[in-house]
């Protein structure tokens, strides 16, 4: 090696080493001026603080916000309400008993890689229980982001406040606590003053083959062709959109409140589901403008495929899971796939939905 390139190389290591060090002294300068403004102190919060809810019957969302946090890897809280107010809407009706709140974008982003624990609210107590953490191999999060979202409807006219009886932020890979404030929030719910229309629409929703005649669902489209049987099963309902299952005896009560945007009123249809009958819907050809009682339909049985068809393929489907306990094949919900689920399928053949007999 000549002497001038070993100069060079001298230099350059000198060069890069008074680099590094001024780096490192910037960072640390900046940290240390981040303490002292306190922009580093982690939070868990609602946000916007205060939601002005203009009417009963309406629907505002609550972003479960924390922030400042660094290598945030799971979140429980547990937060209480004023149940005569306000109640979460369940963003999961038909899928997980109970009411769900939604969870948020720190875990959702990450795909498949996380574990919900709990998500359950009380309604009758006014107290909604969230557990959730990242899995192997989402990364930890940093910063600040949704860990959930409450859609809270109101009630009645009133004030609740929604306060934090309990948090925790864990983080990893040091599985140790993270310091934080937690603070909560109002929800308003105010009179109306009734210059937006709500009627109520009930009913009586049978399923064919069935003593009992709870959890079909029960909502409203603003589309006139309506939503197809198989979406419905697999997927959430609308956000803030108005809907509600039945009890026991297939009744249902239904309070049109207006939906947030971008869902423009007026709705055309109402539409009842339940796995493995065709869909049942009224279409009112002036729309929804008053109370209105729609007397009584019942669903027929048989569509196992869920194509809202009750045809060959759903006799093929039952018969090929037959004495079995599968609930797809099992029409009847009485626990067996048998002669009885065969026999309503059988003489249903053919027919589709939706069925719009209200008697
Ligand atoms: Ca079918
Ligand atoms: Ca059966």
């Amino acid at each position: 090696m000549n002497r001038q390139i070993r100069i060079d190389i001298v230099r350059l290591a000198l060069v890069s080493l008074l680099a590094l060090v001024l780096v490192g002294a910037l960072t640390l300068a900046m940290k240390q001026f981040a303490l002292a403004q306190g922009a580093s102190d982690p939070t868990l919060h609602l946000t916007p603080t205060t939601l002005n809810v203009s009417e009963v019957g309406m629907t505002s969302t609550h972003e479960v916000e924390v922030s400042n946090v660094s290598d945030l890897y799971g979140v429980e809280f547990s937060v209480a309400y004023n149940p005569n107010v306000v109640q979460p809407l369940d963003m999961e009706p038909g899928t997980t008993p109970g009411v769900q709140i939604t969870v948020g974008p720190v875990f959702t982003d990450m795909g498949e890689d996380y574990y919900v624990g709990r998500n359950v609210a009380y309604t009758s107590t006014g107290a909604i229980e969230f557990q959730a953490t990242l899995r192997s191999p989402a990364s930890p999060f940093s910063g600040t982001g949704a860990v959930a979202f409450v859609t809270w409807e109101c009630i009645a006219e009133g004030e609740s406040a929604v306060t934090f009886t309990m948090s925790k932020l864990g983080s990893y890979p040091d599985g140790g606590a993270i310091a934080h404030v937690a603070s909560g929030g109002t929800v308003i719910c105010s009179d109306g003053g009734g210059t937006v229309d709500t009627p109520t629409l009930s009913g009586r929703v049978l399923l064919q083959g069935r003593n009992a005649h709870d959890d079909i669902y029960i909502f409203v489209t603003t589309d006139q062709s309506g939503i197809e049987a198989a979406d419905i099963a697999l997927e959430s309902p609308i956000p803030g959109v108005p809907y509600t299952v039945t009890n026991a005896a297939g009744d249902f009560s239904l309070l049109l409140y207006e939906p947030p945007a971008p869902y423009e009123l007026p709705y055309k249809c109402l539409q009842a589901i339940h796995k493995g009958y065709l869909l049942g819907q009224y279409c009112p050809s002036g729309g929804f403008t008053a109370d209105e009682n729609l007397g009584t339909i019942t669903l027929p049985g048989g569509d196992a495929t869920g194509d809202n068809k009750i045809n060959i393929f759903d006799l093929a489907l039952i018969a090929a899971r037959y004495n079995s306990d599968d609930e797809t094949a099992d029409i009847n919900g009485d626990g067996t796939v048998d002669i009885y689920d065969l026999v309503i399928t059988a003489g249903n053949l053919n027919t589709s939905g939706p069925v719009e007999d209200w008697q």
